[in-house]
């Protein structure tokens, strides 16, 4: 089997400081927790951009911020969201790309998204795409559906979406595929044949589906943005103590678990030497 990569989702746009004291919202912050995470084992953090006031914004100040406080203090890879938040329109979401991170994340549909719609017209999904493409971006797809799976599939033979595919299994948002090993054992029945894949699933879900994931030859996601707790009615204590836990039963289950930048190699990430000077 091929290395684990471990991605810390460390903050995402809709948990609040309320819900969970541990969550990283300043560029500082979120430099901070991926430093605890890398060194945990993660060589992905995925991040999104929030305001000193916490609410989401995809300022392409604020992500260059972000990308200066993670790079200086270690190498793991910087994924930002292009998904930002309901609501945003596909301009403000596609902002950030223009500084080229190493990598984006790229919804491939449309999803409720607990009580508002996360609204991915094809043609913007396109743009993201050769956006992408022509930044030297490397994607991860993010499939909340058996549907954008198809369209995935697709699209890569078509020639839109380019070879391999790096896919995220979202599993468990409310409106969306249910986070149950069933739901998964269906998504991997359709994967593109060459793609690689991991999962990522909501609240309780991420213990158990993550587990699958390491088992199937996967890679996984775990953070703040998917799940606020620990296990049921505790909260977690930081994004890296998530991550210490799957580090500790990918150890178990005697799957190794990759560096960044054997993580680079594996995804065909085109690695940035980024100015790091931020003020
Ligand atoms: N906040 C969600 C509406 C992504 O980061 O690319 C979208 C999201 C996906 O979190
Ligand atoms: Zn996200």
């Amino acid at each position: 089997m091929d290395k684990l990569i471990i991605t810390a989702a460390l903050n995402g746009a809709e948990v609040t400081r309320a819900q969970q004291p541990a969550l990283p919202i300043t560029p500082e912050e979120i430099g901070i927790a991926a430093v605890q995470c890398a060194q945990a084992g993660a060589s992905i953090v995925h991040v999104h951009a929030r305001n000193p006031d916490g609410s989401p914004t995809q300022d392409i100040n604020m992500y260059r911020q972000i990308i200066a406080e993670v790079s200086q203090r270690c190498d793991v890879i910087v994924q930002i969201s292009t998904g930002g938040a309901v609501g945003m329109t596909p301009q403000e979401r596609l902002a950030p790309v223009a500084l080229r991170p190493e990598m984006a994340t790229l919804s491939m549909g449309s999803v409720n998204f607990g009580g508002g719609v996360f609204i991915n017209h094809p043609a913007d999904i396109e743009a993201f795409a050769r956006e992408m493409q022509a930044q030297g971006v490397k994607t991860e797809l993010e499939v909340f559906d058996s549907g954008m799976l198809a369209t995935t599939t697709r699209w890569l033979a078509n020639g839109i979406l380019s070879s391999p595919a790096h896919i995220d299994l979202v599993l468990g948002v409310p409106g969306g595929m249910a986070g149950t090993p069933q739901a998964l054992m269906y998504l991997l029945s359709q994967l593109p044949v060459g793609a690689t894949w991991g999962v990522s699933a909501i609240g309780a879900a991420q213990l158990p589906l993550t587990t699958m994931a390491i088992l199937l030859g996967g890679h996984v996601r775990v953070g703040l943005e998917d799940n606020i707790c620990y296990r049921k009615g505790e909260l977690a204590s930081s994004n890296a103590q998530l991550v210490d836990r799957v580090v500790r039963i990918a150890a178990e289950l005697e799957r190794a678990v990759a560096t960044p930048a054997e993580a680079r190699q594996m995804l065909g990430v085109k690695p940035r030497v980024h100015n790091v000077n931020i003020m």
